[in-house]
């Protein structure tokens, strides 16, 4: 579930790659649908994006991702590897999200999270595997 722009097109991207079957709800968040009960019923913060997999509920972008990856049989056995995918997901939500969206420390930032990122791309075209 999410709204239009916002970082459930995270999640919606990756349940396409990984070609998952699921239903994506689009909230109406201009009128305030993610505030309402049912979904707050869902994620008490009233944020999206937010998954409903059974009974099962989950919010917070990176850990639906740790989560379908897992269940898709897409995460690595090895502790190490694992760690590594846990460090870019939580790197792209609390740093570089935080770094590049909040005004305040935008312009310094940018340049200090994009500089060495770009300079991995430069070699190489994922920041883990093929
Ligand atoms: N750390 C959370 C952030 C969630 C978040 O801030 N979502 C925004 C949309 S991108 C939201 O729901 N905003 C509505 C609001 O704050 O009322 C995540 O990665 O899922």
């Amino acid at each position: 579930m999410g709204g239009v722009r916002s970082r459930a097109s995270i999640i919606h991207w990756y349940l396409e790659e990984i070609e998952a079957s699921y239903e994506f709800i689009t909230l109406d968040m201009q009128s305030g649908e993610h505030l309402k009960p049912d979904f707050l019923e869902i994620n008490p913060m009233g944020k999206v994006p937010a998954i409903v997999d059974g009974e099962f509920k989950l919010s917070e972008s990176g850990t639906i991702l740790l989560y379908v990856a897992e269940k898709y049989g897409k995460m690595p056995d090895y502790l190490e590897k694992k760690a590594e995918i846990f460090q870019w997901v939580l790197f792209a939500n609390a740093t570089l999200g935080p770094g590049i969206f909040i005004e305040a420390s935008r312009e310094k930032e940018t340049p200090r999270l994009l500089t060495p990122l770009n300079k991995i791309f430069d070699t190489q075209s994922y920041l883990m595997g093929e």
